[in-house]
């Protein structure tokens, strides 16, 4: 076994001189020549295919004591433990194996079930079966539940697999019949259970959506990440929690399920264990026919600094590896590619003889002594072996030096369901069974039932439960009880984050006054005096993908410091600056490199941690707005899915306000795709204050004390980098306003003349106040001005209330809040923003008059903020001219005005615009 050594392979110190042995000083090369002359000897003696021999497995061994070595990064198709370095196994291995068949025949009868003609839903039968042992073994002895004394486990389960984990949870009597039958009838049947691992949508349960694949790794890898993150920084002791994230080898193609294995080789997180399981096939066929998907993935591991186990042959194999004294049987297994193996278990124990044993004269001579059925029944893969899977996961929780680790096992898709099913290239989406695979499958797995009990419905099978004092039955609560209750388990008492006073927010208030400071800024200091709070600044996390300078937050970087686990262990080359770049192990800025997609994941883990850990961690993950939803918008589902509470910032938001970035950095949509996401809550504010209320009214809603509006939402506030002029806090600011979604800013003028409303969000809203002025002075319409803090809030708000009229006809209509706000209001409205015309357009059904919008659509490109805006004609100007042009269409001026307009102010000339001349850098 290895050796506990903390340097792990990524680390540099230690590192020097790999690969370069012969520039290395050599302290004693009597001793070297007398290895490399034994080697000579081998060479001369046994052959080079010997020698290579010798040397692979000298480097695998030096590997193993974790020296500094050229890597191997492949080993032979065999088990990474070999037989005789296996532990005793600690379980009853008859009575798991009773277990698992009730489990498994429970899982296939609540997919079939879920069958039944005026349901038809379906469900996925064979991946379950081919994960069945690997998920026991963990459920016996390894995946620890909430309650025990180090905190428990965190277990990503494959998404697919679900059908099995819910029926062991029957077993346990968590769940009943009538739950298994409501599997995938979420709204049709009162007992309905969702199809995959959805924790909005079985919050009780399920802890982490896994089935878009790709996303399970990495939110995995920054599950563990936080978990130390917690430990560094005295918030949790973590230290016996282990992250299990179960994956499938389909599932690995995905670039997100490698994107990230660097970071857990970085991080050292050998508290993190993937399981993949290798059944060599995915939805459509063999996952790579012509190669070796197990053999891709050891070394693509190994090379990124991985612990790999791989668990590839049962027990049965073990006498036939004794025997292969020359290695032929090694041989084949190397070289025989998926596609085979995956043939040969579709076929039969003859088949297995004649095409693979056959091959070689030496490995026919192997099975002599076997029957076809021995063959076929006694040479397992190692993922249906329980031994062998107990003695993979006890090295992975116990190895600790400093690698995360992977467990590779070998099955077979299907496992069980009999021939139609196992290694079919269609098993994945098969769910049906004959009454003949039924009687088959109740005799594989000795599930006591009658031909007439399974006879009398094709659909109506029994489940099976086992009786209540059964071994089984004892011996599972047994288990679950030593390891600390039962998983997965989401209950969890919600950790409080008391909302700080009044003091906190004064920073909002204040106003810029003769500085000229961005939202961002502005943002960003009132994030400073949040974590300045004694209870709960601890608790901020902020998250940055390498931007931290753009948006000022380097300023935090010497008090708040950036988490590494290593510290900081070079010298520094800012190290005499005020602004020191400063690394610590106790940190509290999770700064990820430019990788949004593990940023998006610590803002789940983070976001997720009230209720993972009790522990109340808020993420503020600041990021260029166009690389966000854009960019990881499935990462941002899944949080939403798993109940994420925080803050996420769209910085540099706005199609125009990045002035000179260009095509993919402008963004005039992030507000529409974070609006697909039913978890967040969308604000774009124009100044400081507002932000200083809508980010105390979000930690209302995540965390404070009225039970009615508490929610599981995150913010997402888009803000800008553009220097303006930051108001103080007006006096008895409409606070309803800023959060409901808008407040005037501006009263229509006394006088006479025709009247308009103008609206605008974040940055726009400058520009728009100055179209006020301009309407007014040069040409008499009075107009007022609408901060539109949120778009969505009021069109979620208008919705709800059209739908309740809708099913509620004879109830007193609720009337919407925009409606109610707007009664007033002197038409025609026009808004501008700096997003498409959607954003403003999402309130358009409930504008009590004409509605004009101007929008940023398109591409974006690179210009000056004010030539961009008049491009688009969304500017000062333009507005003015729109709401002219609607007083026009009403009668209320003459149509000549608009033309004189736009001849006033050259309209069409893309160089005579000015909004946004405040300059500040992109
Ligand atoms: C991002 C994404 N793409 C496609 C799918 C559809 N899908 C579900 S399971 C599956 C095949 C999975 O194969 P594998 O990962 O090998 O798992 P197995 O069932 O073989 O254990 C696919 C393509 C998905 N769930 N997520
Ligand atoms: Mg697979």
């Amino acid at each position: 076994m290895r050796e506990n050594k903390s340097v792990n392979s990524n680390d540099i110190t230690g590192r020097q001189g790999i690969g370069l042995p012969s520039h290395a000083n050599d302290v004693d090369p009597e001793e070297t020549r007398e290895w490399l002359e034994s080697l000579d000897a081998v060479v001369a003696n046994g052959g080079a295919e010997r020698a290579s021999h010798i040397v692979g497995n000298l480097l695998t061994h030096a590997r193993e004591r974790d020296l500094d070595v050229p890597s191997v990064e492949n080993t032979d198709y065999v088990n990474t433990i070999a037989a005789k370095d296996e532990p005793e196994y600690p379980g009853d291995l008859e009575i798991e194996k009773s277990i698992r068949r009730a489990v498994r025949w429970n899982a296939a009868m609540q997919v079939h079930r879920a069958q039944r003609p005026e349901i038809g839903v379906g469900g996925h039968l064979s991946s379950y079966a081919s994960i069945s042992t690997v998920y026991e073994v963990g459920f016996n002895h390894f995946f620890r539940g909430r309650e025990h004394r180090g905190g428990g486990d965190q277990v990503f389960f494959q998404g697919h697999a679900s059908p099995g984990i819910y029926s062991r949870a029957f077993l346990m009597g968590r769940l009943s019949e009538q739950d298994l039958d409501g599997f995938r009838q979420e709204k049709s049947n009162p007992r309905g259970i969702p199809s995959y691992p959805h924790p909005r949508a079985m919050p009780e349960f399920w802890q982490f959506p896994t089935v878009s694949m790709g996303i399970g790794p990495v939110n995995a890898i920054e599950q563990a990440s936080i978990n130390r993150y917690l430990h560094s920084r005295g918030l949790k002791d973590t230290s016996e929690q282990h992250v299990w994230a179960f994956l499938g080898d389909g599932e690995m193609d995905e670039v997100e399920s490698r994107g990230a294995l660097h970071i857990a080789a970085n991080e050292q997180l050998d508290n993190l264990t993937f399981v993949v399981n290798c059944n060599l096939q995915r939805l459509d066929g063999p996952v790579r026919g012509n190669g070796k998907i197990i053999q891709e993935l050891e070394a693509q591991f190994r090379g990124a600094g991985w612990n790999v186990v791989k668990v590839v042959w049962g027990e049965g194999w073990d006498k036939l590896f004794a025997a292969d004294t020359d290695g032929a049987l090694v041989d084949l297994m190397n070289t025989t590619p998926d596609g085979d193996f995956q043939t040969f278990r579709a076929e039969s124990g003859g088949f297995i003889r004649d095409n693979f044993f056959g091959r070689d004269p030496r490995t026919k001579a192997l099975v002599e002594d076997m029957s076809d059925a021995d063959i076929w029944w006694g040479l397992k893969r190692g993922g249906h072996d329980p031994k062998k899977i107990y003695a993979a996961f006890k090295h992975a929780t116990t190895v600790k030096n400093g690698k995360p680790t992977v467990i590779l096992v070998h099955t077979i898709k299907g496992y069980v369901l009999g021939k139609k099913f196992a290694g079919r290239n269609a098993t994945h989406q098969m769910k049906k069974f004959t009454i003949d695979d039924l009687k088959q499958l109740r005799d594989t797995l000795h599930i006591p039932f009658t031909d007439q009990q399974l006879e009398a419905d094709l659909y109506d099978q029994p489940y099976y439960m086992p009786a209540e004092d059964s071994p089984e039955m004892q011996y599972m609560r047994e288990r679950r009880a030593e390891l600390g209750g039962v998983v997965p388990d989401n209950r969890h008492k919600k950790a409080t984050f008391t909302v700080p006073g009044e003091k906190t927010w004064a920073v909002a208030k204040r106003g810029s006054g003769k500085q000229e400071v961005a939202t961002t800024m502005a943002l960003v200091r009132l994030l400073k005096d949040l974590m300045r709070d004694k209870e709960t600044g601890k608790y901020w996390v902020p998250i940055i993908p390498d931007e931290a300078r753009t948006f000022g937050l380097d300023a935090m970087f010497p008090t708040a410091k950036i988490y590494n686990p290593k510290g900081q262990n070079y010298l520094s080359v800012d190290r005499d600056l005020l602004l020191a770049y400063k690394e610590s192990a106790q940190g509290q800025i999770k700064h990820m490199g430019i990788n949004e997609i593990s940023s998006t994941a610590a803002f789940t883990a983070a976001g997720t941690s009230y209720s993972t850990h009790e522990v109340p961690l808020v993420p503020f993950y600041i990021f260029y707005s166009m690389f966000g939803f854009q960019r990881t918008g499935d990462f941002f589902y899944a949080a939403g899915d798993q109940m994420a509470k925080g803050f996420v910032i769209g910085a540099t938001a706005g199609k125009t306000t990045l002035a000179g970035e260009g095509l993919q950095h402008m963004d005039g949509h992030s507000p529409l795709l974070a609006y697909t996401n039913p978890a967040a809550i969308i604000y774009d504010p124009a100044y400081g204050y507002e932000i200083g209320h809508i980010v105390r009214d979000g930690l209302q809603r995540m965390y404070g004390d009225n039970e009615e509006r508490l929610q599981e939402v995150f913010y997402y506030l888009t803000v800008y980098n553009e220097p303006i002029h930051q108001p103080v806090e007006p006096e008895n600011v409409d606070v309803e306003g800023i959060i409901k979604g808008m407040y005037k800013v501006d009263e229509v003028q006394e006088g006479d003349g025709p009247v308009a409303q103008l609206m605008a969000s974040g940055v726009a809203v400058p520009w728009t106040r100055e179209a006020r002025d301009l309407l007014y002075k040069d040409w008499g319409v009075r107009s007022a001005v609408w901060s539109v803090t949120s778009w969505s809030e009021m069109r979620n708000d208008a919705l709800a209330a059209d739908k309740h009229n809708f099913l509620h006809p004879e109830e007193e209509p609720k009337t919407p809040w925009m409606v109610e706000k707007l009664k007033d209001a002197e038409g025609p409205f026009v808004a501008t923003t700096d997003f498409d015309y959607l954003v403003p357009d999402m309130i358009r059904p409930w504008i009590p008059n004409d509605y004009a919008v101007l929008g940023a659509e398109g591409w974006g490109f690179s210009d000056t903020r004010a030539a961009g805006r008049r491009y688009l004609h969304i500017d000062r100007e333009s507005l003015v001219v729109r709401a002219l042009k609607s007083l026009a269409d009403q009668g209320k001026i003459d149509r000549s005005v608009v033309k004189q307009a736009i001849d006033k102010y050259d309209l069409l000339n893309v160089n005579a615009g000015s909004s946004g001349m405040a300059g500040g850098d992109a």
